[in-house]
């Protein structure tokens, strides 16, 4: 197996994961998804990481699932069980990234396609170079949107504007992008992983488990009443109350002095 398809950094205590098949624009095959899980997985795992860049290599930041996989067809020729690497794949790499324990910041460095489209959106913050951009491409071969995509836009942008995105696949320009509110921020091209970089810099510096809990917390929330909403913000902040990060956080107050964070 080729095992330049994910590069892995680390600049102090940010983690930067690097789609890399760039011929491709970093579209999805079976070894690249396993080296990406491994590397959020490595992450997750590692104290010392406290955020995590996602990016790719080239001129593409994701476009989706690599149609000429092998795994796309089958040795009689039949239709492919899509179900299947949707379960093998993309499933497990959605769940990832909305557990993993500290911020994720996708920098979208070129167009992001399908699943590669959904994979940046549901990342915590998301930075997206002012020529890149998002494209729901499922409707032109006749899916529908995966990789959590039926969850978060219409969350993210409202059932119209949902709905026509995903129903046309159209290419939707990060500057726009950031107007409607579906990214964080748009920056010149020069500027990405600059901004990104900074941003998951000064997230690694805050504390982690609250960053982590307040995104389980907004996430949650959105299927549940007022009244079990306000349960589970009453019982995140019993937790978060008796850990040393909070503990930290109110001494750093008092005593006028910049806080070091440490839970995760
Ligand atoms: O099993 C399953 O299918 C389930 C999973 C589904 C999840 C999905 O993601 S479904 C959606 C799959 N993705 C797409 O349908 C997008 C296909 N790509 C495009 O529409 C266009 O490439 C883009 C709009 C993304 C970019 O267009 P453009 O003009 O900037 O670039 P290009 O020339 O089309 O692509 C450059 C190269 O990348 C090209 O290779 P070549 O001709 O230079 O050798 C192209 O074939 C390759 N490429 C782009 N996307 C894919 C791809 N190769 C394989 N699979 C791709 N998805």
């Amino acid at each position: 197996m080729q095992d330049d398809l994910v590069q892995v950094t680390t600049r102090g205590a940010v983690r930067t994961v690097t789609l890399n098949r760039p011929a491709a624009l970093n579209s999805f095959t079976g070894a690249m998804h396993a080296q990406l899980l491994a590397a959020l997985n490595a992450a997750a795992d590692d104290a010392a990481v406290r955020a995590v860049i996602v990016t790719g290599a080239g001129r593409g930041f994701c476009a989706g699932q690599d149609l000429n996989d092998p795994e796309m067809s089958t040795p009689d020729g039949s239709p492919p069980d899509v179900g299947a690497v949707i379960e093998k794949h993309y499933t497990p790499l959605a769940l990832r990234i909305r557990s993993m324990p500290v911020p994720v910041v996708a920098a979208v460095n070129g167009v992001a396609a399908g699943a590669g489209a959904n994979f940046a959106l549901g990342c915590d913050m998301v930075v997206a170079a002012r020529s890149a951009s998002f494209i729901q491409a499922f409707s032109k071969i006749g899916l529908v949107p995966d990789c959590g995509g039926t969850w978060l836009l219409p969350r993210l942008l409202g059932r119209a504007r949902a709905l026509g995105l995903a129903l046309t696949g159209d290419k939707l320009p990060a500057e726009e992008a950031q107007r409607i509110g579906l990214i964080w921020q748009c920056v010149d091209d020069v500027a990405l992983m600059d901004t990104a970089l900074a941003l998951a810099t000064r997230l690694a510096a805050m504390p982690v488990k609250a960053l982590a809990d307040t995104r389980l917390a907004l996430d949650s929330a959105s299927m549940l009443d007022y009244a079990q909403a306000l349960a589970l913000e009453a019982s995140l902040q019993r937790e978060l109350g008796r850990a040393p990060d909070f503990a930290e956080g109110v001494a750093a107050f008092r005593d006028k002095r910049a806080p070091q964070f440490s839970d995760r």
